[in-house]
């Protein structure tokens, strides 16, 4: 969305003070609604479907299932299926068995993966729910933990084995053979789990990496998607759908529907909250790319460009 949009944006201004002069403590009030928050994780066949935190009301026990279905109803960019039975068959075109294999959709919580349904599992507040194709227990799935010493990085994996008596055993095991980017240079991890780059910069790296098997399916939890500041749809653009994304969630919590949306990006501020500031900030924002007063179409940083 190059062009300005004027009108767009005055609706977007107005909503924004209207929703402004709402008493900015009314989720603390003793009637206000409840909610049980939890992210939702979704990593498809070849990329990420959702990873957005759901705001879901909290009137009695809530299960994985009603987590996925409520993100379902309030989130049009993705379709899942096979909800009813507690048993997911599809997210969008991504059909379970699509490898010929034990492949499918399986979740987790916390990293663990539950041994019941996901129709019986009950989340508590500030569950983390991921939703992952893959083939764990056949062609086998890893999920890479990171640890760095100096210029080399080291991918291992918590796997379950089985003994002798296929009692599940687990064991710290190397990802091996999987692509690492680091500033846009692929490494290949050895059969340790390592890469060892000539230099990487000190704190925090950009690194995302994956691994597939020769027909494409994902062997590994590939790295989270970097979230961008603002950019609440993930469209690598800072605009007013943005805002109105923000305001459309923060009404969602202040008339106790819930709502699903990246917390992450929408909260600019870093008040850890989303509202009709962080909506306004978004649109300012928009507008000083559109007038030219920044070259850079977003900023990932919480920094000065977001308080001009
Ligand atoms: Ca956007
Ligand atoms: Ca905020």
């Amino acid at each position: 969305m190059k062009k300005f949009n004027s009108n767009l944006f005055s609706s977007l201004v107005a909503a924004s003070m209207l929703l402004g002069s709402l008493p900015m403590n009314a989720c603390a009030a003793d009637n206000s609604p409840r909610f049980t928050k939890v992210s939702l994780r979704i990593e498809g066949i070849s990329e990420c479907v959702c990873d957005k935190d759901v705001y879901i009301p909290t009137d009695c026990e809530l299960t994985v299932s009603d987590i996925i279905r409520f993100a379902d109803e309030k989130d049009d960019s993705f379709t899942i299926y096979g909800l009813e039975n507690g048993y997911i068959t599809a997210v969008n075109e991504a059909s379970a068995g699509k490898f010929g294999g034990w492949d499918g959709w399986l979740y987790r919580v916390g990293g663990v993966e539950p041994s019941a349904p996901m129709n019986e599992y009950t989340v508590t507040d500030g569950d983390e729910i991921l939703l992952f194709y893959g083939d764990p227990y056949g062609k086998g799935m890893q999920f890479p933990n990171m640890e760095r010493n100096g210029n080399t990085l080291t991918f291992t994996s918590n796997d379950t084995t089985y003994d002798e008596n296929f009692n599940p055993v687990s064991v710290v095991a190397p990802v091996a053979d999987m692509n690492v980017t680091i500033d846009g240079k692929v490494y290949k991890t050895n059969d340790s789990g390592s890469i060892s780059a000539d230099e990487l910069p000190e704190g925090d790296l950009l690194c995302s990496y994956d691994k597939y098997d020769e027909n494409g399916l994902p062997l590994v939890l590939r790295s989270r998607a970097v979230k961008k500041l603002g950019d609440v749809n993930g469209d690598s653009s800072v605009d007013a759908v943005d805002a109105s994304m923000i305001l459309s969630a923060y009404s969602g919590i202040s008339t106790g529907r819930g709502a699903v949306i990246s917390t992450e990006a929408a909260d600019v501020n870093g008040d850890k909250a989303f509202d009709a500031v962080d909506a306004s900030k978004v649109l300012a924002y928009y507008s000083a790319y559109q007038t030219g007063k920044t070259d850079k179409p977003f900023a990932d940083e919480n920094g000065s460009l977001w308080n001009d």
